[in-house]
């Protein structure tokens, strides 16, 4: 049964010095809802003009109210933001699962409740930092003081858009900085009732700003290349954090970036299987496989390999793939029209790869409008194929079986990603030996996305930048200043 929306979808203005405005030049473009194709509303375009507003809002903020406000309050203030968001829950669920076609189901069990504890892990751990000193003899005491990076450009994906929105957002905030955010252009809407609920918990106005528009030549170029921003934390991919790297590069931005993944999924003949297929269901093919975490790239060991593809197959033959709004879909729409052919591309890349494609590959008959693709499974590639090698981001994965230890290292390893990988064993030296050596940021034995915000997160090689979480994102919103004290 079809649940209809209870919430109705909303036009998106900016948010530039706590107001909601337009376009100087009243350019807007469409929202689209991918389950539908249907238009959802008008996003304001912004450009140059409107980041200049923002970031020149920032920058007062920066120096007004927010400089003078204690660690304290601004605990506070993220505590409440995190408490609206749990008031607002199943709206902003609901907008989540229109703008990105995933099951509202999955938006209002995972992703709100997160970004609501984003803030609230933020509300507490900010109060506990603190900073270095060392006592040199009797000669002088060393010690850091932290102070706010300044203002920082937020740019964002569209695959988790208000959790990882507020993943930075709330370190952010919490460290004392201003923000102009530009989230994806496809996934607009919870952004801006972020904006509505920072408000309403007491954020002066200024400090966090929000700019809809595009990439290159339009809000995301413009906030890249501002010479008064003075970090940019970039969520997306591999190409555009290079490209954002080059329009920064004048004014020496500092840059944190979580990227793209081809992410490895190992299982080894003595694990349990059981437990295997059914986190493997989720690693492949949760919010439609379109999760920089997803294990897109599954290997098992030769003696289970039948026997994991064959049951594997007829639990993902199972899952209901359907409207984002009914009860009991498990996969929803891709994101948008563009993204769904690209998908689709690779699943012809697969099959002209000579690749058999197990079960999927296809749109779900009864589903004519929205840009729906069956969980789809491949085998039989080669290590060269592009869809071994490429991020698909969709709900598509491959698998291949190996014999040997070190080969399945090789070639999970043989890649230019290193974001994360899963391992499946039973043998804990085994656990660990492998550990050691996938070059990977995020690596887990027997779970996969299993979190905790104190932990470091983010990729290696052309997964990322830097790390967040805990105090990573601490010292990344923030500058020490060593101050050395003659005794
Ligand atoms: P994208 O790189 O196409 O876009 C991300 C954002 O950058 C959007 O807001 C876009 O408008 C903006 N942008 C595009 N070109 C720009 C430019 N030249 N200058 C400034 N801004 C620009 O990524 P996407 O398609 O929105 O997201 C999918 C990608 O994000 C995948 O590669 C996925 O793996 C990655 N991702 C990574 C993580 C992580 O934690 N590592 C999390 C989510 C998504
Ligand atoms: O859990 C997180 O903190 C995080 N950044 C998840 C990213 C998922 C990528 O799609």
């Amino acid at each position: 049964m079809q649940t209809e929306a209870r919430i109705k979808a909303i036009n998106c203005q900016h948010f530039i010095n706590g107001q909601f405005v337009d376009s100087k030049n009243q350019k807007t473009f469409e929202n689209i809802n991918p389950a539908t194709e249907e238009v959802l509303g008008t996003v304001a375009e912004g450009g140059k003009e409107e980041v200049g507003y923002a970031v020149a809002a920032a920058r007062r903020a920066l120096k007004g109210p927010w400089k003078n406000t204690t660690l304290q309050e601004r605990s506070k203030i993220l505590r409440r933001i995190g408490d609206l968001i749990l008031e607002r829950q199943e709206e902003l669920a609901h907008l989540e699962s229109l703008d990105t076609g995933k099951p509202f189901s999955l938006a209002n069990s995972i992703d709100i409740p997160r970004a609501a504890y984003n803030f609230h892990f933020y509300a507490d751990y900010i109060t506990s930092v603190g900073t270095e000193a060392y006592q040199q003899d009797q000669q002088a005491l060393h010690y850091a003081y932290r102070r706010p990076v300044g203002v920082v450009g937020i740019i964002k994906p569209w695959n988790l858009p208000l959790l990882l929105l507020t993943w930075k957002l709330a370190p952010c905030l919490g460290m004392g900085n201003t923000a102009v955010i530009k989230p994806a252009e496809w996934t607009p809407m919870t952004a801006t009732v972020l904006m509505e609920i920072c408000k309403e918990a007491g954020v002066p106005d200024g400090v966090v700003n929000l700019v809809h528009g595009f990439g290159p030549n339009s809000a995301g170029g413009a906030i890249s290349e501002h010479p008064d921003i003075d970090a940019i934390s970039f969520i997306g991919e591999p190409g555009t954090g290079s490209a954002i790297m080059k329009s920064s590069a004048d004014s020496l931005k500092k840059l944190s970036y979580e990227l793209g993944g081809k992410n490895p999924n190992i299982i080894f003949a003595d694990a349990d299987l059981d437990e295997v297929i059914e986190t493997t269901i989720k690693s492949s093919f949760v919010n439609q496989g379109e999760v920089c975490l997803c294990g897109s790239r599954i290997y098992v060991e030769r003696p289970i390999y039948s026997e994991f593809v064959s049951r594997f197959a007829e639990r993902v033959k199972a899952l209901k793939v359907g409207h984002p709004l009914d009860d009991d879909t498990n996969v929803g729409a891709l994101v948008s029209k563009e993204h769904y052919d690209r998908v689709m591309g690779y699943v012809e890349i697969a099959k002209n790869d000579g690749g058999t494609i197990v079960t999927g590959g296809k749109r779900p008959e009864g589903l004519e409008k929205g840009y729906y693709l069956e969980p789809t499974i491949i085998t039989d590639l080669s290590r060269n194929s592009r869809c071994v090698r490429e991020e698909i981001f969709g709900p598509v994965v491959t698998v291949t079986p190996f014999d040997m230890e070190e080969e399945v290292v090789m070639q999970a390893n043989d890649t230019h990603y290193g974001l994360s990988a899963t391992i499946w064993t039973s043998n804990l030296k085994r656990a660990h030996r492998v550990s050691h050596q996938i070059e990977a940021g995020i690596i887990w034995v027997n779970t996969w996305f299993l979190r905790d915000l104190r932990t470091p997160f983010g990729g290696m090689k052309n997964s990322g930048i830097g790390r967040t979480g805990g105090m990573h994102s601490i010292d990344f919103y923030s500058e020490l200043s060593n101050i050395t004290i003659k005794l």
